[in-house]
């Protein structure tokens, strides 16, 4: 058995996640977390909420809240709608916790002691009227590479470029909008980034073949336009204060501490569970270490991470395969909550089961390119595919079998060529099924379950059991046998990416998804005759309730439409 390690980006703890968040890194991750169990694997599944930096202290002001009281109640919501979504990790933990703390520390020891640590004066933006430094996002302004004009003191969230405060042009304050801004002189520790260029190179370059090309590229051209030092501490309250002489009233930078938090979280779980978190990050050769983030997070997580840990000089856990998304869009536009655009994922589960979304979501994840999230889309593939296709196929046959032959599992009648050229085509997609999601190829792996479910609805039309039966019981029994099966098959499939209907769909053949051995070397030769004769089953409900036109119309009113 291989372990596998696998974080998510951690969702900053401000504000509540949406659809765009939910398939940016969290649902990927799930997904290939479940089907790593299921293939066998010994999993640790990681994530949390980021809570450090100027995203919360805006946050809790806004709110006239302290930032640890902020950061409570947002956490708890972020968990809550996580859990909602079926999202199943081993630990949902926190950056700021005392674990976390712990290893920054630790971490920073090392660099220090290490030689990669620098001290510099540098100027730094002051805003008179707030009294204070405006580090990251307490400062607005002018994008100098693409022009948006709402970037960000830290980076530019429409071209992903990473910027100092004093880089942007018309600098505003964020907290008061002023302008009345100075430069003035402070001191900070900056990682020597420059100094790790030549190992960090080597290392990314032997990630080339693991790597999807989009985080490649990425990571080779920012080592293509030099390393800079980085500044890693702040001028702010709240975060970890810097463990170094003369520093004591500095926090550390967010980005710093953030990473670093996958091992962190990794000790809470450790330390509620007994586990031994070294197992899985200091000399841990047998793991293997998947990450998925949105496509802006690449340069923190290929390059300033890594460089981080390559610093220290022990024996840490590199990313060995990292999935960079794009982004989802709302009808055409952003998400906005001030804007009351989109749907949030805490809504969306209360307007229908989670495993539509999950479903829909990951069927038209925004891998290669951005992908926009409507209503219309929603309904047609939920109509189609999960009604249509899937839901269809299991009513169909328990509803004709047990009027025609009663609840159980049919017995007798042969095989012919016809199951023969299923049971093939169908080991061919599962082969290829797998292979897609190993790769981490969401939406292929998507297509090819979907066309799996295809495969069972052309074997029924084409062997019509229901014509059969007239003629031939014997023969009609087991197609319907067959049938039967498929959808125990079906279930153990879909389970990585519909987890609730799964088990749903197991239970009417008297099953759960923990009878389920390992998928890994799955063959539908023997799979198809897992159901014995005579195994009992309940018809059950519609698996899928169908979208009306209407329920559109409302859906779009209700969370708003470009149209
Ligand atoms: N919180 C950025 C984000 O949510 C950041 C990720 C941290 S991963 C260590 O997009
Ligand atoms: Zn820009």
């Amino acid at each position: 058995m291989s372990k596998t390690l696998i974080t998510s980006a951690l969702p900053y703890v401000n504000g509540v996640p949406h659809l765009g968040h939910m398939v940016g890194c969290l649902l990927p991750s799930d997904v290939y977390a479940r089907f790593m169990r299921m293939m066998g694997n010994e999993v640790l599944y990681i994530a949390g909420t980021d809570e450090h930096g100027t995203p919360s202290e805006v946050g809790a002001a806004k709110e006239g809240m302290p930032v640890e009281e902020y950061c409570n109640k947002y956490h708890e919501r972020h968990k809550k709608t996580y859990d909602d979504f079926e999202l199943s990790f081993d630990c949902f933990g926190r950056t700021s916790s005392e674990a976390n703390k712990e290893m920054t520390y630790h971490i920073f020891e090392q660099l220090d002691k290490n030689g990669y640590i620098e001290e510099r004066t540098i100027k730094q933006v002051y805003s008179v009227d707030d009294e204070r430094f405006l580090p990251d996002r307490y400062i607005t302004g002018t994008c100098p590479h693409c022009g948006y004009d709402k970037a960000r003191g830290d980076q530019c969230e429409n071209c992903t470029k990473v910027l100092e405060p004093t880089d942007l042009i018309n600098p505003r304050s964020t907290i008061s909008g002023s302008t009345n801004l100075e430069v003035r002189e402070t001191k900070h520790l900056f990682l020597k980034l420059p100094m790790l260029e030549k190992r960090l190179d080597e290392w990314v370059k032997s990630r080339e073949p693991f790597w999807p090309d989009v985080a490649y590229s990425i990571a080779q051209k920012w080592l293509k336009e030099g390393l800079q030092e980085r500044c890693i501490t702040r001028d702010l309250k709240w975060g970890f204060p810097v463990n170094k002489p003369g520093f004591e009233d500095k926090v550390f930078y967010v980005w710093f501490d953030a990473p670093i938090g996958y091992i962190g979280i990794t000790k809470q779980w450790a330390d509620a569970s007994g586990k031994s978190w070294k197992d899985w990050w200091l000399d841990a050769k047998d793991v293997n270490y998947v990450q998925f983030m949105g496509k802006d997070n690449v340069p923190f997580h290929s390059i300033s991470f890594p460089a981080t840990l390559l610093g220290t000089d022990e024996g840490w856990t590199f990313v060995d395969n990292l999935k960079g998304m794009s982004y989802l869009t709302y009808e055409g536009g952003k998400f906005s909550k001030s804007e009351k655009r989109g749907i949030f994922a805490e809504d969306a589960v209360t307007e229908y089961p989670a495993d539509y979304w999950r479903y829909w979501l990951m069927s038209n994840a925004p891998e290669g390119s951005d992908s926009s999230f409507s209503f219309d889309l929603f309904a047609s593939v939920v109509n189609k595919d999960l009604n249509g296709v899937l839901g269809n196929f299991v009513s169909r046959v328990l509803k004709m079998t047990a009027s025609k032959i009663g609840e159980e599992v049919p017995a007798g009648g042969e095989d012919t060529e016809m199951e023969e050229a299923l049971v093939k085509v169908l080991q061919e997609r599962v082969n290829d099924y797998f292979k897609y999601m190993k790769e981490l190829e969401f939406r292929k792996a998507l297509n090819e379950l979907r066309a799996i479910w295809v495969e069972g609805n052309n074997y029924i039309s084409t062997a019509e059991p229901w014509t059969v039966i007239k003629e031939n019981p014997e023969r009609a029994a087991a197609i319907l046998r067959t049938c039967i099966n498929l959808i125990r098959i079906f279930a153990i499939l879909s389970a990585p990416i519909m987890p609730k209907i799964s088990e749903e769909m197991l239970n009417l053949v008297g099953l759960s998804l923990k009878d389920v051995k390992s998928i890994e070397n799955f063959n539908v030769q023997e799979e198809i005759k897992a159901l014995q004769p005579g195994t009992k089953f309940t018809v059950g409900e519609t698996l899928f309730e169908r979208i009306t036109p209407e329920r559109i119309a409302e859906l779009k009113d209700k969370y708003g439409s470009s149209k």
